[in-house]
């Protein structure tokens, strides 16, 4: 295969001053006139990207031209002038085009996905990032099948041609790479409102959306609002555009995508109402609506010179997301939920990852196929890096980094040593060791010895780091490392300060200590580290109890579980009491609570040990909750009562937060006694007006196999039929199924693959069946049988056939097979082997050899 390296980067030998598109659009054909204002700026003929392409003409200067050659990948035009036009005209197949890269068609509607390398599936380009042209787009198209017209920018002229075709054509005034290109055709309809910005021009911001759909747009359209007045406030940029446009469709690799004033989303992150998504979806959509919106700043007016550098727009959106959703959340207590989740998110995937066979840097040096490079480590590690310079450069710091980065580079695409630059200069910062964050993988393990001097009342932190050995990477630099640090002394005032970790080994000596105090280190998780410190449980309670910062309050009770799980342990009299204290304390946010409660993934778990049997993980964490909700039950009962909501629907953080709590606490009612309570279950179905209350109620009931089971799935569907997304959900509800007995699971997962609703072609039914089961069903997946490993074999072959993202998505979920027992790692090896005898794409091919490695 070939292998891409970032150290091979070339800048292109021509640019492209404009582009003309025209698109005669057609399903089974569409025809695409490409010209090309170019210019020399080295020296060689042109290589042009184009696949799955006919090419039908060349002409130079308005010439016809010959002196090129073309194959399935490149177009070489030899012996070019210094400016010239370039007109091409070529073919594609959207109706054929399962892989929803380029321009495809859905639900009888025309879509683009250009990101990464997608444009190239249009026409012959430049599709590099580093290459900035301004598009000009004419769509032509029948206008009784696609009335209405799309593409970047602005509208500047439209009309009728013969035989019931009709154009648009759009302008974009920004100069943009290839990979935000967008263009829509189809029978859609439009929520509209008007927006002034803060310096008072007049924008229009619109979310294009199939009729039947249109009444679920309110929520995305609030998002979009409060996502411009936040980047205003908090950032200080306005939107450039004089439109805004959102468009939702049903067949989508993934969440959403940041075309220059043309977003492209998922319908699961646009669509809602209270009856068909919970509040997690309404909290999702908010936080996907700002990141796309976001990227129009960090992504789109500053780019990326190559895809190696994905993190630069990556990172630093996801850390603009995180950071606006945590604001919106309205209260301190609301920040910590939301950072609780995004660590949660990024300790379940992304140290498993950062310790597996994909590990890569942030910043990768090389890959096989790009699409395999959008990760939790680009995305998500990505955003905890920025979030480092964050806390090290404070607030007033990093903003002042924020108006080098875009002074210095508007309009330009650049790198992350770039945008580190910009952070340094601004603040007289050495980022010469903060850097290895970009160029290492693997996550950190930071180990923590204390000592306490009765006598000189000095108290020591003796602190060393390492990270563990990544492909290709066997020996690390230290990494700069700041843990926000507390000493606490039961009844005595002190303040919080900032450790620094450079060295391998630190000594940190502390002096007037009046008594032994208790550590807290790593506060709000400052840094994306595995910390080795063994706290004692009674110390664990006492930070769980007092911690005057929330997050670390939630990092011991999250800490003593995780012990007591792994070492099977029940939970000891203290621990009951202080988790009672906590369902009692009325000043405590019912979603903090709840995410006390909620017991680390399975996936976690996994990581703490050297090898796993995922049964034994499994049951022993079951078991620990059945004793939390026996122990409880009348606290269970009381906070089910207390957290009922009495006024209409609201998604807004306080009443998700009780919802939650007060289904976590349904759940504990069906754990400790299902034939008592399963009753409460199924009224609450019966008689909730919200999908949150309704899908948890019917989650417990199928989960824990009440009698009521099959009739509130069947009540679920008859309501949601022919709704999409909510159908999603139903079929999740399944496919997450913890078995009961081992043996039969996989069949009941293959059974669902034969429903009339599902459809392999469909991301987003494939996701909510497929990858559930293999990626969020530990217990079912890993059934001892092996069977599961089988299905995902089956599954990824097919998947390939259609949608290598997809497929090699999926292919991820046997990644870590080396971490558990031997039984079931030969059955994972020897899928993995078998999956290699086959012809595969390159995504897929990439994963598997890398796991085999
Ligand atoms: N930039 C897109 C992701 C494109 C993925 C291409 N395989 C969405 C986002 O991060 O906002
Ligand atoms: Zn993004």
């Amino acid at each position: 295969p070939t292998i891409f390296l970032r150290e091979d980067y070339l800048a292109p030998n021509f640019a492209i001053d404009q582009v003309y598109l025209e698109f005669s659009l057609n399903p089974n054909k569409t025809i695409v006139k490409s010209t090309l204002h170019m210019r020399r700026l080295g020296p060689g003929s042109l290589v042009l990207k184009g696949e799955e392409l006919e090419l039908i003409s060349i002409a130079v200067n308005q010439e016809d031209y010959r002196d090129f050659e073309v194959n399935s990948k490149e177009l070489t035009v030899h012996h070019l002038p210094e400016v010239f036009d370039l007109e091409i005209n070529c073919s594609n197949q959207p109706n054929i085009n399962s892989s929803l890269m380029g321009l495809y068609v859905s639900n009888d509607n025309f879509f683009t996905q250009c990101e990464a390398e997608g444009f190239r599936k249009i026409t012959y380009f430049l599709d590099q990032p580093d290459v900035l042209t301004k598009f000009t787009v004419k769509l032509n198209a029948s206008k009784v099948d696609y009335p209405v017209l799309l593409s970047n920018g602005n509208l500047i002229e439209e009309g009728e041609l013969n035989n019931g075709w009709h154009f648009a054509v759009w302008e974009d005034p920004f100069p943009k790479p290839s990979y935000l290109f967008a263009l829509v055709a189809g029978k859609l309809e439009v929520l509209e409102r008007q927006y002034i910005t803060n310096s008072g021009s007049k924008k229009l911001l619109q979310i294009w959306v199939e009729k039947k759909d249109l009444s679920r747009t309110k929520h995305a359209m609030e998002s979009l609002i409060h996502s411009i007045e936040w980047d205003e406030k908090r950032f200080g940029l306005e939107l450039d555009l004089e439109r805004f446009m959102i468009v939702a469709v049903g067949d989508f690799n993934m969440g959403a995508m940041e075309n220059k004033g043309l977003n492209i989303f998922n319908t699961k992150y646009v669509l809602a109402d209270q009856h068909t998504a919970t509040d997690i979806d309404f909290a999702n959509i908010e936080s996907v609506v700002g990141h796309e919106y976001f990227h129009n700043w960090t992504g789109n007016r500053v780019t990326c010179r190559d895809w190696f550098q994905l993190s630069l727009k990556e990172g630093l959106t996801v850390f603009r997301d995180q950071e606006f959703s945590a604001d919106l959340m309205g209260s301190d207590s609301g920040r910590t939920v939301k950072r609780i989740e995004d660590v949660r998110l990024l300790r379940q995937v992304q140290f498993p990852e950062d310790a597996g066979p994909m590990a890569h840097p942030i910043r990768p040096d090389s890959y096989q196929e790009i699409n395999n490079f959008y990760t939790v480590t680009v995305y998500e590690k990505g955003a905890e890096v920025v979030r480092m310079l964050h806390t090290l450069l404070g607030e007033t710091g990093f903003m002042k980094g924020m108006k080098l980065y875009f002074a210095r580079h508007d309009g330009q695409a650049v790198t992350c040593d770039d945008f580190l630059a910009c952070m340094a200069d601004a603040n007289q910062f050495d980022a010469k060791q903060f850097q290895y964050w970009y160029s290492q993988a693997g996550t950190p393990q930071v180990s923590i010895k204390e000592q306490y001097n009765e006598v000189a009342k000095t108290y020591t932190l003796q602190i060393s780091q390492t990270c563990p050995p990544t492909p290709n990477q066997s020996v690390k630099a230290p990494f700069h490392i700041p843990l926000k640090t507390k000493l606490l002394v039961p009844g005595q005032a002190s303040d919080e300060f900032l450790i620094e970790l450079k060295e391998t080994e630190q000594q940190v000596v502390l002096k007037n200590i009046q008594t032994k105090p208790i550590l807290s280190i790593n506060r709000d998780f400052s840094a994306p580290v595995i910390l080795n410190f063994d706290q004692p449980e009674n110390e664990l309670l006492f930070l769980f109890d007092q911690d005057d910062n929330a997050f670390n309050r939630w990092e011991a009770i999250q800490k003593i579980a995780s012990n007591n799980i792994l070492n099977n342990i029940a939970p000891s009299d203290p621990l009951i009491e202080g988790y009672r204290k906590l369902m009692l304390d009325p000043t405590l946010d019912p979603a903090f609570k709840e995410l006390c409660f909620t017991l680390p993934a399975e996936t976690y778990l996994h990581e703490q040990l050297e090898t796993v049997d995922p049964q034994i993980v499994h049951h022993a964490k079951v078991h620990y909750q059945n004793v939390l909700g026996v122990r409880l039950i009348n606290e269970w009962e009381n906070l089910y009562e207390a957290n009922l909501i009495a006024s209409p629907y609201s998604p807004n953080a306080v009443d998700a937060g009780k919802r939650a709590l007060k289904n976590f606490a349904l759940k504990m009612l069906l754990d400790s006694n299902l034939a008592k309570f399963e009753a409460i279950a199924f009224e609450q179905l019966k008689n909730c007006d919200n999908m949150t209350d309704f899908l948890a109620a019917l989650t417990l009931l199928v989960h824990y196999e009440s009698s009521f089971a099959a009739e509130a799935l069947n009540l679920f569907y008859q309501r949601h039929q022919g709704n999409d997304l909510a159908l999603d959900k139903w079929f999740a509800i399944q496919a997450s199924k913890p078995p009961k007995q081992s043996g039969k699971i996989v069949q009941d997962i293959r059974k669902l693959k034969l429903h009339s609703d599902f459809k392999m072609r469909n991301p987003n039914r494939v996701r909510s069946v497929i990858h559930t089961f293999c990626m969020n069903n530990p217990a079912g997946f890993h059934d001892a049988s092996g069977e599961g490993y089988e299905f995902w074999y089956d599954n990824v072959l097919e998947l390939d056939g259609i949608n290598p993202q997809v497929a090699a998505r999926l292919a991820r979920a046997l990644d870590r097979w080396k971490k558990f027992d031997a039984p079931y790692q030969a059955i994972m090896h020897s899928q993995l082997e078998k999956l290699l005898t086959n012809p595969l794409s390159n995504d897929v091919k990439e994963v598997i050899q890398k796991a085999l490695n």
